[in-house]
C-alpha cells in the first residue's frame, strides 16, 4: 500500500530555545514528524532540507523508509557530516511516524516489539562548587530519578561546560549572533574532578548511578589518569573524555583503566564509531537517533554495538527535540543492548508546543503506545516564537589557544 508524499515543510521555532521541525503530508493527509535539531547549525540543517531534500520527497512513497534514506545517502554524492547526517535524520523520523500511523501502531513494535517494559533513564545535576552540586543531585533523586550525570564548576574558571547560572535549566548555547568564549584549563579541572565526584559518591550511597562527562577535553593521558582516580567512586560512565576523531587513542585510555567510557554523541554514521565499537574501546555508544541519520540508521549502529556487548545509550538533551526524544525512546523499547536514555526534561511551553505521549516516571521512560513516534506540533502556538540566533560558546586555554569546547 503505497502512501504518497505531497508536502515537505520545514518549521522553525524557539519557545525556550530553537527548533527545527520537518513536516512530512502524504496524499491521505497523514503527517509526519521529524527533529532536524543542531545546536548552533539549525539554519544549515534547515536550509539543507527545505532547499534541496524536501523538493525531492515530493511524489516519494512514504511507505519506502530504507530507500529514502539509501536515496539521500548515497544519492546526493556528498555523505556524511552532522548537517547532512541530521537532516536525512528528520526526514527518516517523519517516514517513521508515518508508518507507524498507517498501521495505526507505535513505531516500537514496528521495530519487533518491546524488550522491555521500561527504559532507565539519567538527568542532569550541575553546581557552581560541591555543596550546590549536592542539592541539584538530591533535587533528582527526590524526582526519582536512579541515574544521574554530575557537573560542577572549577575553581579559578567563571564558566565550566554541564554548570548553569542558576537558569532553571541548562542550555549551552548563549543568544546572539557570536559565540561566547570561555576559558579552560584542564590542570585544574583534573585537581577537582575526583574530590567533587568522590563527594557525590559519598552522599548518594553506593546505588546511585552516577554519570560524568569530561566533554572532549582531555589527552588520551590526561583521560587514562582521570580515569583510574575515578575508579573508587564507581561511575557509570566516564563520557567524551577525548575528541575521540582519531578512535585509535582510545585504545591507550582502554588499557589504563576500568572505568566506564561513553562516546559518541557527536558522531554522525556508524564509520565514526566502527573502530571505537570492534576494538571494545569503549561500553557505551551515545549517537544521537536523529543526529546519526535517524532510526534507520542507529539501530544499524547499536545492532553492532551488540556484537561487541557495548551498551546503546543516545544523546537526548533538551538541544534536540521532543521528538527526538521519543523516537529514542521507541527505538529503545525495542533494543535489547539499550543501556539508559539521556533525559534532561523540556520548559513547559517546549511540552506545549511539542506535545507528546511519551511518559517519565520514578526514574524511567516509555514512549506510550500513539499510533507513530506518538509526537504532534502545535504549528498555531510554534508560530508565536520566532526563531532566534544562540550559538554555543567556544574555549580557549588561558593562554589563548583555541581547545575543545
Ligand atoms: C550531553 C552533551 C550536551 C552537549 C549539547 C550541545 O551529554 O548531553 O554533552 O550537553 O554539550 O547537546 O548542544
Ligand atoms: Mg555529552
Amino acid at each position: 500500500m503505497s502512501s504518497m508524499i505531497v508536502a515537505a515543510e520545514v518549521i522553525l521555532t524557539s519557545p525556550s530555545r530553537n527548533f527545527v521541525t520537518l513536516k512530512v503530508t502524504t496524499d491521505d493527509g497523514v503527517v509526519g514528524w521529524g527533529d532536524a535539531t543542531l545546536n548552533g547549525r539549525e539554519l544549515a540543517v534547515a536550509s539543507y532540507l527545505k532547499d534541496h531534500l524536501a523538493p525531492l520527497l515530493i511524489g516519494r512513497d512514504a511507505q519506502r523508509v530504507e530507500d529514502t534514506w539509501q536515496y539521500f545517502y548515497r544519492g546526493v554524492y556528498w555523505r556524511r557530516g552532522p548537517v547532512t547526517m541530521a537532516a536525512i535524520g528528520a526526514v527518516d523520523l517523519a517516514l517513521w511516524d508515518i508508518k507507524g500511523k498507517l498501521a495505526g501502531q507505535p513505531v516500537y513494535q514496528l521495530l519487533g516489539g518491546a524488550v522491555r517494559m521500561r527504559i532507565l533513564a539519567y538527568t542532569h545535576a550541575s553546581g557552581w562548587d560541591t555543596p550546590e552540586l549536592l542539592d541539584s543531585v538530591d533535587e533528582k533523586l527526590d524526582r526519582g530519578f536512579l541515574a544521574v550525570r554530575a557537573q560542577s564548576g572549577v575553581p579559578g574558571l567563571d564558566t565550566v561546560y554541564g554548570v548553569h547560572h542558576g537558569e532553571v535549566s541548562y542550555e549551552p548555547a548563549g543568544r546572539g549572533k557570536r559565540p561566547v568564549e570561555e576559558t579552560w584549563d584542564t590542570a585544574a579541572y583534573l585537581r577537582h574532578a575526583p574530590t567533587m565526584l568522590a563527594a557525590v559518591r559519598e552522599h548518594v550511597g553506593p546505588e546511585i548511578a552516577l554519570l560524568h562527562d569530561a566533554h572532549h577535553r582531555l589527552t588520551p593521558n590526561q583521560a587514562a589518569r582521570l580515569g583510574k582516580a575515578l575508579e573508587p567512586v564507581d561511575l557509570f560512565w566516564l563520557e567524551d573524555v577525548t575528541p575521540a576523531e582519531n578512535q585509535e587513542v582510545l585504545r591507550r585510555v582502554r588499557e589504563q583503566t576500568t572505568t566506564p567510557l561513553a562516546i559518541g554523541e557527536v558522531f554522525n554514521t556508524i564509520w565514526d564509531c566502527k573502530d571505537l565499537i570492534t576494538g571494545q574501546y569503549i561500553d557505551y555508544i551515545r549517537t544521537c537517533v536523529m543526529h546519526a541519520g535517524g532510526i534507520s540508521h542507529a539501530r544499524r549502529i547499536f545492532d553492532l554495538a551488540a556484537l561487541y556487548q557495548v551498551g546503546a545509550a543516545p544523546h537526548g538533551p533538551s538541544d534536540v527535540s521532543p521528538i527526538t526524544l521519543a523516537a529514542s525512546l521507541h527505538l529503545g523499547l525495542a533494543t535489547p543492548n539499550f543501556a539508559i536514555q539521556e533525559f534532561m526534561g523540556y520548559e513547559p511551553i517546549d511540552d506545549e508546543v511539542f506535545r507528546h505521549d511519551y511518559t517519565y516516571k520514578s526514574g524511567y521512560l516509555h514512549p506510550g503506545d500513539a499510533p507513530g513516534l506518538g509526537v504532534e506540533l502545535d504549528e498555531k502556538l510554534a508560530a508565536r516564537y520566532p526563531y532566534n540566533p544562540a550559538y554555543l560558546p567556544v574555549a580557549r586555554k588561558r593562554d589563548g589557544t583555541m581547545t575543545d569546547w
